[in-house]
């Protein structure tokens, strides 16, 4: 089975319409989507317009949860600017995706680890910043989870690794956002240093064969959206994939 892997896009249409071309360039047999849609200062409803009608296998992302659970004063900005722009029936959709989903017995998509929509699984963050993980830690964020191979995002940063029994886990980066910073647990940033959208294809068979892609698109146009939004710092991020 020949997939698609597509996660984080963040509300960055222009970048997902061109992930999507460059996919059904590529004939695969599945896409699926790992979360983390439409939060952002940018096209939350026209970004659920596009994905709805595909009808993707897709998990939610802590995004998703935040804007449809907390309240207004209890989300960030990103959030709030979403749950503005979205209709009830976008709501409803975005309520009804599962937090995990197996494709078949083997795969199985996360949006964090299996256990979580917030710790990260193959990156770290401690006093000294964020770093790839250990084989340690990705072990134990494994943990006893059958499966030939798990899917993750949130870090946004294309990786993978392999646990010790063979167990391969995928990051395919993100669709729409190629920089950002976060306070929790301490203040770190991700960089990728390039402001291509980023998603992966994977060839399921005896072996499975990972190939990371980067896809330009209108970047300069998008970076324009955010700044008419107010989030200068998300144009930053849009047009170099730093901060
Ligand atoms: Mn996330």
């Amino acid at each position: 089975m020949k997939l698609a892997v597509i996660a984080d896009i963040h509300g960055n249409l222009p970048a997902l319409d061109a992930v999507l071309a460059d996919i059904a360039r590529r004939r695969v047999d599945l896409t699926v989507n790992l979360g983390d849609i439409v939060s952002g200062p940018l096209f939350p409803r026209e970004t659920a317009d596009r994905l709805m009608p595909l009808g993707l296998p897709t998990i939610r992302g802590n995004h998703e949860r935040q804007l449809l659970t907390h309240g207004p004063d209890r989300i960030g900005q990103s959030d709030r600017f979403a749950a503005a722009a979205l209709t009830a029936a976008q709501k409803d959709w975005l309520a009804a995706l599962p937090a995990t989903r197996r494709i078949g017995d083997d795969i199985l998509m996360v949006h964090g680890t299996p256990a979580s929509d917030l710790e990260y699984f193959l990156e770290t963050v401690d006093a000294a910043g964020i770093r790839a993980a250990s084989s340690d830690e990705i072990e134990a964020r494994a943990g006893d989870t059958p499966a030939r191979l798990i899917l993750c995002g949130h870090t946004h940063t294309p990786r993978t690794a392999k646990t010790s029994d063979g167990r391969l886990i995928v990051n395919p980066g993100s669709v729409g956002l190629q920089a950002y910073r976060d306070e929790e647990p301490v203040p770190h940033n991700v960089e990728l240093g390039t402001p291509e959208a980023r998603y992966a294809i994977i060839e399921v068979g005896a072996e499975i064969a990972v190939e990371m892609i980067a896809v330009a698109y209108d970047w300069e146009a998008v970076a324009s959206e955010a700044e008419a939004n107010g989030r200068a710092e998300w144009a930053r991020a849009l047009r170099t994939g730093r901060l």
